[in-house]
C-alpha cells in the first residue's frame, strides 16, 4: 500500500456514484477508464439540470429557454478554451469526439490541399482514429501516408523522425499519449521540429487531456483533437482546438443549420468561426455536460490529478512486474496512467473475463490500435488504466485477481 500526500481520493469518489457499484459481489474496480472514464454528480447533475429547467435548441431563439441553453452551452465553449488556453473561444469547434475532429482535419483541411507526391506523417503507434482518415484522404488524393517506428520500450524512434519529416510532409498527425502503450510522445520537440520547415501538427489528445496539463498556445500545435467521455465528461462530444488562421482558410466540413449566414439557391454565405464547422442542432447536453467535467478537473487541479495517478502507475507497475508469466507491453521511460500487460499462460480476453468475476473491469482487446499489437507480436492485451478516483489498494485488488487467474489457468 501506498499513498499520495494531501490528495483526498475518498472525497473524490463520494462524487462517483457508479464506484459504489458491486460487480458479482464485489466492490467495482473500475480500470478501464482509457476507453471511458465515470462521471461525477457534478457532470450528472449540470446536464439533469439542463433537461430539467433550461433546455432548448441553442443560437436559434428568442425565448427565454433557447437563450438560457445557448448561454451555458457557450459557458462550456468559454470553460474549454480556458482549460487548454487557445487564444479565442472560436478556435475551439465542438465535435461528436476525437474521431470526428480528426475526420474534419482530414477532409477540411488536407483534402482539398494534398495531391500525388505530398505525404502525411503519423507514427506505428496510432489509434485506428488517426491512421484511416488519413488512408481515406490519401486513397481520394493519391497523398502517401509515411509512418514513423516505434523502439521494443515503445517510445518513437526520433532520428527515424527527423529522416521522414521532409518538404513532401504536408501534415504530421502523432497521438500525445498512446492508448495501447501509455507512452507520452515529444510533442513539443515534433511540432517545433515540423514548424521548422512549415508543416503544421495535429496531436490527438484522446488520452491525455485527462492526464497531463495541455496549453496549446505553448505547445503550439495547429490542431488538437479530445474526447469528453476521456475527461469526465458525456459521450458524443468532443473538441477540435485549431488555430484560428487555419481553420478560417479551411472550407466547412458538413453543410445545414447554424454554419450559415445566409442561403439562397444562388449563393450562401457561411458562418464565422467556430459556428462554421458545427451544422445542425449541436450536442447540447453534451457540451453543457463537457463544460462541467472541465470545471470538475479544473477544481481538482491537473497537476494534483496527475501526480496521482503518477503514483499508482510506479505502484502497479512494481507490483505487475513481480508477477512471473506476466510481460508489460510499453516500457517507455516518460508514460501515462495505464499498463498494457500479456500473460504466458492466458489469453487477454479470458484475462478480462476473469478479473470481471473479481469486480475488476479492463480492457482486453487490441485497442483499436491493431499495429501496435502487430509491432509487439501479440494478438491482443489486457489494459489497466487508471483516473483520479483509482486507489492503491485498488492495484492490490489488481495484483491479486491476476496471480488468482495464472493459478486457475496453469
Ligand atoms: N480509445 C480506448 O479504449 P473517440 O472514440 O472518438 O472518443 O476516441 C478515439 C480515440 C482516438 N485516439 C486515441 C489515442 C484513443 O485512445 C481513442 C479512443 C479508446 O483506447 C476506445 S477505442
Amino acid at each position: 500500500m501506498n499513498n499520495t500526500a494531501q490528495y483526498d481520493v475518498v472525497s473524490i469518489r463520494n462524487d462517483f456514484p457508479i464506484l459504489d457499484r458491486k460487480i458479482f459481489g464485489k466492490p467495482l474496480v473500475y480500470l478501464d477508464n482509457g476507453a471511458s472514464t465515470q462521471r461525477p454528480v457534478q457532470v450528472i447533475n449540470a446536464v439533469k439540470d439542463l433537461y430539467e429547467h433550461n433546455y432548448s435548441n441553442v443560437h436559434r431563439g428568442v425565448h427565454t429557454l433557447s437563450q438560457e441553453s445557448t448561454n451555458l452551452y457557450d459557458d462550456a465553449r468559454v470553460a474549454v478554451r480556458g482549460f487548454i488556453n487557445a487564444a479565442c473561444v472560436h478556435e475551439v469547434i465542438f465535435t461528436k469526439g476525437t474521431t470526428d475532429a480528426i475526420n474534419l482535419v482530414a477532409q477540411s483541411y488536407a483534402r482539398p490541399r494534398l495531391k500525388k507526391g505530398d505525404e502525411i506523417l503519423i507514427t506505428h503507434m496510432e489509434h485506428h482514429s488517426n491512421i484511416v482518415p488519413w488512408q481515406m484522404v490519401c486513397e481520394q488524393t493519391g497523398a502517401e501516408l509515411k509512418v514513423v517506428p516505434i523502439s521494443d520500450k515503445g517510445e518513437l524512434d526520433m532520428d527515424r523522425f527527423a529522416e521522414l519529416l521532409s518538404e513532401k510532409t504536408k501534415l504530421v498527425s502523432v497521438v500525445h499519449v498512446s492508448n495501447a502503450l501509455g507512452t507520452v510522445n515529444p510533442v513539443k520537440e515534433i511540432v517545433d521540429a515540423s514548424h521548422a520547415i512549415g508543416v503544421p501538427v495535429l496531436v490527438d489528445g484522446a488520452q491525455a487531456v485527462s492526464h497531463i496539463p495541455v496549453d496549446v498556445q505553448k505547445l503550439d500545435a495547429d490542431f488538437y483533437a479530445f474526447s469528453g467521455h476521456k475527461i469526465y465528461g458525456p459521450t458524443g462530444v468532443g473538441v477540435l482546438y485549431g488555430k484560428e488562421k487555419l481553420l478560417n482558410e479551411m472550407p466547412p466540413y458538413q453543410g445545414g443549420g447554424d454554419m450559415i449566414l445566409s442561403v439562397s439557391f444562388e449563393k450562401t454565405e457561411y458562418n464565422a468561426l467556430p459556428y462554421k464547422f458545427e451544422a445542425g442542432t449541436p450536442n447540447i447536453a453534451g457540451v453543457v455536460g463537457l463544460g462541467a467535467a472541465i470545471n470538475y478537473v479544473q477544481k481538482i487541479g491537473l497537476g494534483t490529478i496527475a501526480a496521482h495517478e503518477h503514483g499508482l502507475l510506479v505502484y502497479a507497475t512494481s507490483k505487475l512486474q513481480e508477477i512471473d508469466g506476466l510481460r508489460i507491453i510499453g516500457e517507455a521511460d516518460q508514460k501515462a496512467g495505464l499498463i498494457s500487460f500479456v500473460l504466458d499462460a492466458v489469453h487477454p480476453h479470458d484475462i478480462g473475463t476473469m478479473l470481471d468475476a473479481e469486480g475488476v473491469a479492463l480492457r482486453a482487446g487490441h485497442h483499436c490500435a491493431q499495429p501496435v499489437m502487430d509491432r509487439y507480436k501479440v494478438p491482443a492485451t489486457a489494459r489497466a488504466s487508471f483516473a483520479m478516483y483509482n486507489t492503491f489498494s485498488e492495484i492490490d485488488v489488481l495484483a491479486a485477481a491476476i496471480v488468482k487467474t495464472i493459478g486457475m489457468f496453469s
